[in-house]
């Protein structure tokens, strides 16, 4: 059903010389494109803005949606400026509210007394800035008459005849108007899972709907739709990525019911994004301040620094801007993440030693510190500084063209003293790793070390292993403080009520 014919599942039992081949499931180019990214925003404003909710019940008035002071350029371009590569817009919500001139409802933004149309303008403001788009359109729709009326089991009674032609037909209208998207295209669409209580109430033509939306978009990634999809939930809505956190999943696993953790042998790429709001709640309540620099840097090292883009939620108050507080906290957290991520000193190719190299070289264009030796399911490898570093952070990679191929890894640092201290670990690496110095006394505050040696292992059959980089930074000032250890030590729960996690 699904195209997922640019997936490479090439035999990963490369041997001899040449050119090292991928190994399982790789990514498709907008897949990788999305890792590279790294930063995603998430924009909810819609009826609940104006409400006070953040679960309508659909019988809202259109007459209280009054943005008084709507700045769809002002606000792509502060994201942009921050870093974010890609908007999702919340065109529709569980309450049923299009914020753009649907023909299938009365109930859109062209019956409020604002009138315009909302998606239009964002999409304008993209296109013209450069800013990529996603679409999130509500499964959930309590307002739309056609919503089913079943237990969610059979399409005979789950549905009144047409929700399903609604929401296709939405898909259309949004998908085939070069009014909406960036270019008129989207790069994502949002399959929320989520319905509350009553709501098992329709049964979804999902294989209908993916490949609608395939057809108005293609190269589009799905969220919410299994392995059909491209992209994954990681569970929580508190900004963690799970550890381990692996890129694929089991295809045979076809319940829309999530895949946290994905699966380290699934056979089909799918990029795991971590979605999180800047304030509480989904959607602007005044009373919400947003969350502060340490606590967005403990969920950037915990999304991006394990491998998963970050969908960072920011959302309009009434007035249709950011509120300042939001900017405040887009500002601190930019300059603090470009200051992170700029590296301090990088491993060379020849400045490393380790287990034995292989004989095999990665492809030109992609990057690889270092390929061990074809059978080592474990291998080490030692990085001396040139001359004694101080680091609060460590950055590792590897080539994920290549395949997610290291399962576990250890971190160790030489100190002055010339003793190996353990640093810290975890299950998987990916994309990019970014790892504190866990277990190093006061963090490794005021000290220098003179090396670092990784040890890394492999998922069963899936060497050689390849390490693409390895570098160390410091932690920004703003995020360099205890705040964020205790954020850093908090592994979130699955907060979503009717969401199915399989457990492993
Ligand atoms: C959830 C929804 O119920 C929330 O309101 C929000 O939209 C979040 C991103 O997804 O499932």
């Amino acid at each position: 059903m699904n195209d997922l014919t640019n997936n490479n599942f090439a035999n990963n039992s490369a041997s001899g010389t040449g050119v090292l081949k991928p190994a399982g499931a790789v990514p498709r180019p907008a897949q990788l494109a999305y890792h590279n990214d790294e930063l995603a925003a998430f924009m909810h404003f819609g009826m609940n803005t104006f409400s006070g909710l953040e679960w309508g019940d659909g019988t809202e008035d259109p007459a209280i949606f009054t943005p008084e002071d709507w700045k769809a350029e002002k606000m792509v371009q502060s994201l942009l400026d921050a870093g974010f590569k890609r908007l999702v817009v919340t065109a529709k919500h569980h309450d049923g509210f299009c914020i753009w001139h649907s023909q299938y409802t009365e109930h859109h933004v062209g019956n409020s007394p604002f009138k315009r149309d909302l998606l239009a303008e964002l999409s304008a403001a993209c296109t013209k800035l450069g800013m990529d788009m996603g679409l999130y359109l509500s499964p959930w729709d309590v307002h739309e008459p056609s919503y089913g009326y079943g237990d969610g089991n059979s399409p005979e009674t789950d549905t009144n005849g047409d929700y399903n032609d609604y929401y296709v037909n939405q898909i259309k209208e949004i998908c085939d108007s070069p009014d909406y998207g960036r270019d008129g295209h989207f790069v994502e669409w949002w399959l929320d899972g989520a319905k509350g209580e009553g709501s098992m109430a329709q049964y979804y033509d999902f294989a209908r709907w993916i490949r609608t939306i395939r057809e108005g978009n293609p190269g589009i990634e799905i969220f919410g739709a299994a392995a059909e999809g491209g992209i994954h939930w990681v569970g929580n809505e508190e900004g963690f990525a799970p550890e381990p956190c692996w890129c694929k999943l089991d295809s045979s696993y076809t319940d829309v019911g999530i895949q946290p953790k994905g699966q380290p042998y699934g056979d089909v790429w799918s990029v795991p994004e971590t979605d999180v709001s800047i304030n509480n709640g989904w959607f602007y309540h005044p009373y919400e301040k947003a969350k502060s620099p340490a606590h967005l840097a403990g969920i950037y090292i915990r999304s991006v620094g394990r491998g998963s883009p970050l969908l960072l939620n920011v959302p309009p108050t009434k007035a249709g801007d950011f509120a300042p507080d939001s900017y405040e906290a887009l500002q601190t957290f930019s300059e603090s993440w470009r200051q992170t991520r700029r590296i301090k000193l990088a491993a060379e190719p020849g400045q490393v030693e380790g287990s034995s190299q292989s004989e095999l070289s990665v492809p030109e264009n992609i990057d690889g510190l270092h390929v061990f030796g074809q059978g080592e399911e474990e291998a080490e490898l030692t990085w001396m500084f040139p001359e004694p570093q101080s680091f609060s952070l460590i950055s590792l990679s590897e080539p994920i063209e290549l395949g997610q191929r290291i399962s576990d890894f250890a971190v160790e640092l030489l100190t002055e003293d010339d003793q190996w201290i353990v640093c810290s670990g975890g299950g998987s690496v990916g994309n990019l790793r970014l790892v504190t110095l866990d277990h190093v006394p006061g963090r490794g505050k005021g000290m220098t070390f003179k090396g670092i040696r990784v040890k890394l292992q492999a998922l069963d059959g899936y060497t050689p292993l390849v390490l693409g980089s390895l570098g160390i930074h410091d932690l920004a000032p703003a995020w360099d403080t205890p705040e964020l250890y205790k954020w850093l030590a908090v592994e979130a729960p699955n907060s979503v009520p009717g969401w199915k996690i399989q457990e492993d």
